[in-house]
Order: C-alpha cells, then structure tokens, then sequence
C-alpha cells in the first residue's frame, strides 16, 4: 500500500510531517519525499515517534547512520545513539543571570570540530521538563542569502578555526557564544560541578582545532549556508582577534534574527532531524529540578569540508572517507 499519504507543513523555519506510519517499511517512495522535504526545509519536525526502532528507522531514510566520535557521549545499548541529559551525562550547571540551568548548549553544528562535519542528526526526546528545555534550530542558507552583497564578497574564500569547548568556562565571554550572561555554576550552587568539569577537560585534548570556510556551497541543494558553528569558532583565518570577533558577532547577529530561528518546545516523542550542513542549533536548557532526557541518531556521510589547522602535525587528509 502506497505511504504517500504524509503531508508536510512548513513551519515559519522548517517544516512539520505528518501522518507518517507507525510502524512496518518505510517505503521508497515516501524516503524518496522526505529526503526531498529535509533538503528543501533544513529540518524536519515529526510526532509520536514511540520507539528507538521508529527513530532509527526514520533515521536512516536520510543516509546510514555512523557512531559518535566521542565515545563518552554513547548510548552504553546502541551505539548509533548518544544521550541527551540523563543520569549518565550530568553535565555541569550553568547560571543564567536569573537560575541555574542544566542542558543549555550553545549554537553550534555538530561535530564541527572535526574536519568531516556530520550529515545531520535526529534528536528524539523521550522526557520533556514542563518549563523551558527548548532546541532552538537556525536556517543558515536563509540566513546567507540575505547578506548584503558586500559581506558576501568579504565572506568569499573566508576560513576560520574551529575548537572544541567542552568546558563552560572556556566559552564564557566568546563572542561566539550569544548568552553573555551565562557563566559556570559555582560549586556551592552546584556540588560536583569542579569534579564533572574536570571529567570532559581530556576531551579537547583528543580533538585538534581544525579549519572550516565560512560558507558552504550546500553539496546536494547547491544553496550557500553560512557554515559557522559559532561556540567552536575561535577566529577568523588572518585576522586580528578583535577584527574577527567583531565579524563573528554581527555575522551570529545577523543569523539569530528572529525570521531565521525557530525554537522548539517539545512534548515527548517528538523528533527533530536536522541537515547539519544548512543548519546550526542551540539547547535553551531547563531547570536542574525537572529531568529531560533525549536520544539522537547520528547521520554519516561525512562531509569533508575542513582540514586539520597544524597539518604537519596531524596530516592532511586527501580522499573523503580515509
Ligand atoms: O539539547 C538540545 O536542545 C540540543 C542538543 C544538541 O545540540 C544535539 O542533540 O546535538
Ligand atoms: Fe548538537
């Protein structure tokens, strides 16, 4: 029986898909609409997805799925998932000006601190807190296409250095980073957090800083993206560091303008699947009280859009897959 019965609705950013299966084979037909959907919205919004099974399969109408680089972020009972909040990845609080949060992420493209980025990604979320907790998704094509033409022309050829920041502290203040008044709990508001930060201080270690273009021609739609992963980048290529802060955050400015965001409050079992490419990302975060918990799927398909920054230290790399 034909699946074509799925409709899709655009949201303001994105779009929305509904009446999917429950279950059974997904059929060609129907990966074949979705695809074409995910390309020409950069994300899709789904309901009701009740199972890992559901996620994976749906997953993997987009390209095979590959496990996450960062082992400790692992799903410990399939690897092609990795855990959002939970017991297991208790990350440090942060303060927010007004509470403290748990779960707040800067915006960012996943795996962007590798040189092959990662095609996308479906975030499930299976615990949903009754305040707050929002995944905010940003349409940079949209974004770019609005630039005026001589930013664009500054932007040609542009390259930046890319970091992983898995620690708050380092992330404070960074232009990059659009929440200016966040700093890390302290650790009377939150016992363990020195320990727990200490935990992921290794973890930039094993990730050498790479280099990404500022924009990205988009390999299957061939529409330009501002490629920034803002809380990874530390500057632009051959600026001074205030020239290029300045440039980041007018460029952030410019792609967190409202007609460009879309910010997503979940109930449980919504899915979102992101083109990683065309879109950056960002965790509101939620109230340390209330558990929320999520399981994504990781999209391979790698894209090699950036080179290690010291080459002679770490290789180039020169065919897609090595
Ligand atoms: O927790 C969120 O809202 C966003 C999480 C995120 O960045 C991710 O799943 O890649
Ligand atoms: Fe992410």
């Amino acid at each position: 029986m034909s699946q074509i019965g799925i409709t899709v609705h655009p949201l303001p950013v994105g779009a929305e898909v509904a009446g999917i299966p429950d279950a059974g084979e997904l059929d060609p037909e129907l990966r074949g609409r979705l695809y074409a959907a995910w390309l020409e919205y950069g994300f899709l919004l789904f309901r009701g997805i009740g199972s890992v099974e559901r996620q994976l399969a749906i997953s993997r109408c987009f390209g095979e799925l590959e496990i996450h680089p960062v082992p400790e972020v692992r799903c410990p009972d399939n690897p092609y998932l990795i855990e959002l909040g939970g017991p297991r990845r208790s990350a440090a609080y942060v303060f927010d000006g007004a509470d403290l949060r748990v779960n707040r992420i800067a915006w960012h493209r996943d795996t962007a601190y590798s040189p092959d980025i990662c095609k996308g990604a479906m975030l499930r979320m299976v615990e949903v807190p009754v305040l707050d907790g929002e995944t905010l998704l940003a349409d940079t094509a949209r974004a770019y296409e609005d630039l005026e033409p001589a930013l664009k022309r500054r932007l040609e050829g542009l390259e930046y250095k890319a970091t992983i920041r898995t620690d708050p502290l380092r992330t404070v203040g960074h232009a990059g980073v659009f929440w200016t008044t966040v700093r890390p709990a302290t650790e009377d508001e939150d016992p363990g957090s020195t320990a727990r930060r200490a935990r992921t201080t290794g973890i930039d270690d094993r990730y050498p800083s790479v280099i990404h273009p500022a924009v990205l021609t988009h390999p299957e739609s061939g529409v330009k993206c501002l490629f920034l992963s803002p809380t990874y980048v530390d500057h632009f290529i051959g600026m001074e560091r205030q020239e290029s802060n300045e440039l980041l955050l007018a460029l952030v400015e410019h792609m967190l303008r409202p007609r460009y965001v879309y910010k997503h409050k979940w109930r449980v079992n919504d899915a979102i699947i992101w083109d990683n490419r065309r879109c950056m990302h960002a965790g509101m975060g939620n109230l340390p009280a209330e558990p929320r918990f999520g399981l994504r799927t990781t999209l391979a398909g790698p894209l090699r859009t950036g080179r290690y920054f010291d080459e002679a230290a770490h290789g180039p790399r020169t065919t897609l897959l090595d």
